[in-house]
C-alpha cells in the first residue's frame, strides 16, 4: 500500500518539477531572443547612420529642395485648408492629415505630384515646379474629391 501511494505521487511531483524547469528555460530563451533582436536593431541603425545619408534624406518629408517654398496643407473631412501659391516657382506641399479618415493630396495641371495616402495624424509631402497656369489639388480616396476635397488655384 505504502509503495503504491508513493508511486502514484512520484510522477506528479516529477511533472511539477519538470514544468518549473521548462518555464525557466522558456523565459531564458525569450530573454536571449529579445537581446539578439535589440542587438540586430542596433547594428542596423549603426549601418544606416554611417553609410547612407542620401537615402535617409530622400525619405524625409522635411528635406525639401533648398529653393522650394513650403505650402502647409491640412486635410479633414471633407476639405483642405491651405494658402495656395499665386506665383510660378517650386513648391513643397506638406500634407498633414488632421482628419480621422485616410487622405492624400494629388496635384493636377501643368505639373503633377502626389503624396501617399496617409492616416490620421500622419504627414507626407511632394515637390513640384509650377509654371503659370491653372492647377487642382484633390484627394483620390473614395469619393472625397466630390465631397469637397478639391481646391483649384491659378499661378501667374
Ligand atoms: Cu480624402
Amino acid at each position: 500500500m505504502r509503495s503504491l501511494r508513493r508511486d502514484r505521487h512520484a510522477p506528479r511531483d516529477r511533472a511539477a518539477r519538470n514544468s518549473l524547469v521548462h518555464m525557466s528555460t522558456m523565459s531564458g530563451l525569450r530573454r536571449t531572443t529579445v537581446e539578439v533582436a535589440a542587438l540586430a536593431m542596433a547594428v542596423v541603425l549603426a549601418a544606416c547612420g554611417s553609410s547612407e545619408p542620401d537615402d535617409a534624406s530622400a525619405d524625409d518629408p522635411s528635406a525639401a529642395p533648398a529653393d522650394a517654398t513650403e505650402v502647409a496643407v491640412s486635410a479633414f473631412e471633407f476639405g483642405y485648408e491651405l494658402t495656395a501659391p499665386t506665383e510660378a516657382g517650386t513648391y513643397t506641399f506638406v500634407l498633414t492629415n488632421d482628419g480621422s479618415m485616410q487622405h492624400d493630396l494629388v496635384l493636377e495641371g501643368g505639373a503633377d505630384g502626389a503624396t501617399a495616402i496617409i492616416g490620421a495624424g500622419e504627414t507626407d509631402s511632394f515637390t513640384a515646379t509650377l509654371e503659370p497656369g491653372d492647377y487642382t489639388l484633390y484627394c483620390s480616396v473614395g469619393s472625397h474629391r466630390s465631397q469637397g476635397m478639391e481646391v483649384t488655384f491659378t499661378v501667374s
